[in-house]
């Protein structure tokens, strides 16, 4: 993309609107604009962004042998009257009445709509194990939305629905989730560290938040220093192997974690001193195994195998999409702007011409441009006719991870330069080697 062509509205001065660093940059960067109080309109840019991370959530779950599909966001309040969470919902549900005075509701979440699908289609455990899931808008009239797209109304989630014939088959899938969510995290550059919490309106025994640590995070969180140092790293991972994916639960869930829900003092104080912490998270994925809770109530039933009904074993499991981009901006930023890991990038590579018009500078951006395209990358070529300091000054806002920077004196020694923006180490390289090494940082991700 040519910044020459692109709709990136930068804002100069710090919106006062914003709290936090996220919500100031995402709206310095032109990556959102408030549409109203809690509702984002996605700027190019942000969509970028939110594209990638839906892109890395859909393959994670799709590796975990997660189906995909996609359901509405306006829903029938006759499920949820069947489910008994009319009411209870509260005032967090936006309720509107059709021409025909039907009473529709704007989807917070969608237990009842998926279980209303199973039932309709499944009716034998030969069928099971089975996981649904979908990325879609959803609506909470939260009372206080704030920090932009960390707490919104209107937020973009992944939720994803398991239907099992049994408890113990249930938990695997609870299991297989917690594995495929940190895989998830760890591919956006993230630490989200599972926590024992409690389940709300959604109900159920077994729950665990993924938080990532940040101090403008709105949850409370109590831990043993150790859990932050494991991670899922390179590990090959079985979905179906029962014991390995038990194995990797306990890895990470052993340890003392949770959020101040759930948090017991007394336990927490049996650690020794140095490695207790108490912090604050972002909560940006919560799983749940709540058994026959909805299949009950809205009879869900299949034949097992010795030709009885029974109710099937579920969980639900959801992932803040949107709000992950808030949180990988408080975990990832200096005071210049962004800084976004290689996975989420919007674009790989920013491409700054410090003298746009002079002839070499241009061919050589233009070639940098064109290679780096031909490799399948995305480059950003800031060929505004500006000053070099403020081309400098907006790629660090945007925070692309490496940045070429073309100019006629070091075209002069046959060299550009690379610039890390994370270490702000620089590199004097001809464009070739540029261009491969920028290659090469891409190839493994
Ligand atoms: N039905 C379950 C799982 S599918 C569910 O709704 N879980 S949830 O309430 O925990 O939401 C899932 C994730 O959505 C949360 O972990 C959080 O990351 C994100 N989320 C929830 N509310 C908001 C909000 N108001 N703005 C942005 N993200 C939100």
């Amino acid at each position: 993309m040519r910044l020459s062509r692109y709709f990136l509205p930068v804002l100069k001065e710090n919106p006062s609107e914003a709290q936090i660093v996220s919500h100031r940059y995402m709206l310095r960067a032109g990556m959102i604009k408030q549409a109203s109080a809690g509702i984002y309109s996605w700027l190019p840019l942000g969509l970028k962004v939110l594209k990638k991370i839906e892109n890395i959530v859909h393959e994670e779950q799709v590796r975990a042998g997660h189906i995909p599909m996609l359901m509405p966001t306006l829903q029938s309040a006759d499920l949820w009257r069947e489910s008994g969470r009319y009411d209870g919902y509260g005032k967090e549900m936006l309720r509107m009445t059709d021409r025909h005075g039907r009473e529709m509701l704007y989807t917070p979440t969608a237990e009842e709509l998926v279980t209303d699908i199973f039932r309709a289609h499944v009716s034998s455990y030969k069928d099971l194990p089975l996981t649904l899931y979908q990325i879609q808008w959803k609506f909470r009239d939260e009372i206080r939305p704030r920090f932009g797209v960390m707490r919104g109304r209107e937020f973009f989630m992944k939720d994803g629905y398991n239907f099992d014939l049994t408890k113990e088959d249930a938990l695997h899938a609870y299991n297989r989730h917690l594995v495929s969510y940190l895989r998830t995290y760890e591919r956006m550059g993230l630490q989200a560290i599972p926590m024992r919490a409690d389940s709300g309106p959604i109900g159920g025994d077994y729950t665990h938040e993924f938080l990532v640590l940040a101090e403008t995070g709105e949850s409370e969180v109590f831990y043993d220093s150790q859990v932050t140092d494991i991670s899922l790293g390179q590990r090959e991972i079985d979905y179906d192997d029962v014991a390995q994916c038990q194995g990797v639960l306990e890895e990470f869930t052993s340890l003392y974690a949770r959020t101040d829900e759930t948090h017991v003092a007394a336990e927490f104080d049996e650690l020794p001193a140095d490695r207790r912490r108490s912090a604050r998270g972002i909560e940006v994925g919560q799983i749940f195994y709540f058994g026959t809770t909805y299949s009950d109530k809205l009879g869900a039933n299949v034949v097992n195998d010795q030709g009885k009904q029974v109710p099937v074993h579920m969980g639900s499991h959801g992932i803040g999409v949107s709000r992950l981009l808030g949180a990988i901006i408080e975990a990832s930023h200096d005071d210049k702007g962004i800084i976004w890991p290689e996975g989420v990038t919007p674009f790989h590579c920013g491409i700054v011409n410090v003298r746009q018009g002079d002839t070499a500078a241009d061919a050589a951006c233009e070639g940098i441009y064109k290679a780096l395209t031909a490799a399948g990358l995305e480059p950003l070529y800031d060929d505004r006719d500006e000053r070099a300091g403020g081309k400098f000054a907006g790629m660090d806002l945007i925070g692309l991870p490496w940045r070429i920077t073309v100019g006629p004196r070091g075209l002069k020694n046959g060299v550009v330069e690379l610039t890390s923006r994370r270490t702000g180490e620089s590199e004097e390289l001809t464009p070739e080697l540029a261009v491969a090494k920028v290659v090469e940082i891409y190839a493994g991700i």
